[in-house]
């Protein structure tokens, strides 16, 4: 079973005749009603460097860059997009002379799909770093530079996600730290970079971090000064009371990109374009106002200024990202490939609201103004989008660094309330379940994720206790609590009984009665959520 879509094969796009692709002397050729840069973009200067060059960033970000030099913004934000891996959105986007086009989609009312598309032109250059790290290192260190931003998903940041604290064993780290000229990381290239600037009297900049993590710039801060210290004190004096860090919440789902999405796009475009970038319409994104050296007016996208985004980021992560990772693994090993199939199966759209409504709303901190039930039917409703087909194999990678902030956290406050938790249990046990890496069907899957080793290890002990155990209960117990052992997910949330014993029993309906029953077996259980 392939989990999710390809990624796009630029070799393929050699069969495209040359002079029928995206390029800034063909944008007369579009068709009309496509949006396109309407300000000078001869005149555009790079401010802005950007590491994690993905579909996310070029699907809000770039979009909300591009909105504010639409409006008449300063023409010094133009983008440098770093991508710390691989070289095929280079490839794919070069010819294109940095352009990409944004397809939002939706359904009209009759349920059909539809999409609005902008030609993209903010990004101005593509780096490739383990091809040329030291540009990269040049381009943070450049005079004009003032922000970088990253999204390099949660596993780039090289931490340990129970603790928050800097892996200083991580392999990239390691490297990293004897590597002044040629890092992997992203903290590596921020830490390095920043030596240069200052070693070269430069100003300081902002660092901001666009990824799933709660109080994100908090953490960039707390790694790149850890990652500093290690290398020269005076440069993590400097960073840490120079460079800022704001926090930001971001809400936009973009998945990934198919063949199919590819020949959708050229053909209402009316050029090919390599790589263009889905998204649904709704777009979030709250932002801390501490911007070491100015910024862009983002406010004309769709970015809201606050002083503190962190009850935004608590909101987003524990609604949002904790229903999306609930249902990716369920509906994985039920084999619903994609969001919307997912939840238009009634019983696991009742969980879900269920989950949200009554075991994740009643954590949340006050947000003046915010109708919770309006957000949560909004919600079910952007996962319903049937134009997006975002795959649920796709938002299942990487549990391991997930879980703690997206599900864990929220565990911790109801058990600290003497709540119950008996909807999270199942998504908790859904993930467990899942890292066996068959689904309903006996269809085997990988499991992507930067801890695969450790978690088959641990997988193999839990399946090797519940055989000794014998059949029945005390068999899907011993099971789980060897899964939940492992601390560097789950922190001491392992010792506490409460939880293994919630967990355990919906491994152990998982086990038995397959999602869906399971999912049956848990409505039933959770007050206000029957039929
Ligand atoms: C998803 C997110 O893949 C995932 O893990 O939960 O990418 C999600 O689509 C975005 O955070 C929505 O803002």
């Amino acid at each position: 079973m392939e989990l999710v879509a390809r990624q796009p094969d630029p070799a393929q796009q050699g069969a495209v005749r040359p002079d029928a692709r995206l390029h800034p002397s063909r944008l007369a050729r579009l068709a009309p009603g496509v949006a396109r840069p309407a300000y000078d973009r001869a005149a555009l200067r790079t401010g802005i460097v950007h590491l994690g060059l993905g579909a996310f960033a070029r699907g809000h970000l770039a979009a909300v860059n591009e909105a504010a030099l639409h409006a008449g913004g300063e023409l010094a934000w133009g983008l440098c997009g770093v991508s710390l891996r691989q070289a095929d959105t280079r490839d794919a986007l070069t010819p294109q002379d940095g352009l990409y086009t944004l397809a939002l989609r939706s359904a009209d009312a009759q349920g059909q799909p539809r999409q609005q598309l902008a030609v993209i032109g903010c990004l101005l250059e593509t780096l490739v770093a383990p091809e040329d790290p030291q540009a990269v290192l040049a381009r943070i260190a450049a005079a004009d530079t003032r922000i970088v931003s990253l999204t390099v998903t949660e596993k780039g940041y090289c931490h340990d996600p129970a603790s928050g604290a800097l892996n200083l064993h991580h392999p990239d780290i390691v490297h990293d730290l004897g590597q002044p000229a040629a890092p992997r990381s992203a903290v590596g290239f921020l830490a390095w970079g920043l030596q240069r600037r200052r070693a070269a009297g430069l100003g300081p900049l902002t660092l901001l971090s666009l990824d799933n993590l709660p109080a994100n710039g908090r953490l960039l801060r707390r790694l790149v000064l850890a990652f500093a210290a290690q290398v020269d004190a005076g440069l993590a004096d400097w960073i840490g009371q120079a460079c800022t860090f704001p926090c930001s919440m971001v809400d936009r789902i973009v998945p990934r990109t198919t063949d199919e999405d590819r020949g959708a796009v050229a053909q209402a475009l009316g050029l090919a374009d390599a790589w263009p970038v889905l998204a649904e319409p709704y777009l979030e994104w709250v932002v801390e106002d501490e911007f070491a050296a100015g910024r862009p007016d983002w406010s004309v996208g769709g970015a809201r200024f606050a002083a503190d985004a962190a009850p935004f980021e608590t909101l987003k992560l524990r609604m949002v990202n904790g229903a999306h990772s609930a249902l990716a693994y369920l509906s994985v090993m039920a084999g619903w490939a994609t969001v919307d199939q997912a939840v238009a199966q009634p019983t696991l759209r009742r969980y879900l609201a269920g989950l949200m409504r009554a075991e994740i709303a009643p954590t949340l901190p006050a947000l003046p103004g915010l109708d919770l039930a309006h957000y949560q039917e909004r919600l079910l409703q952007r996962y319903a989008n049937p134009a997006l087909k975002h795959q649920t194999g796709q938002i299942a990678m990487d549990g391991s660094q997930k879980m703690p902030q997206r599900l864990l956290a929220t565990v911790r406050d109801r058990l600290a309330a003497d709540q119950p938790i008996t909807g999270l249990a199942l998504a908790v046990a859904g993930w467990l379940h899942f890292l066996r890496g068959v689904d309903q069907a006996g269809r085997r899957y990988p499991i992507d994720d930067p801890l695969a080793g450790v978690l088959a290890a641990r997988l193999d002990r839990a399946e090797q206790a519940a055989r000794e155990t014998g059949p029945g209960p005390a068999a899907a117990s011993a099971w789980t609590a060897r899964m939940t052992g492992l601390a560097a997910v789950f922190g001491d949330l392992g010792e506490d009984a409460r939880f293994v014993r919630a967990v355990a029993q919906a491994a152990q309906s998982l086990r038995t009665l397959g999602v869906a029953g399971a999912l049956e077996a848990t409505l039933a259980a959770m007050p206000g959520t029957q039929a």
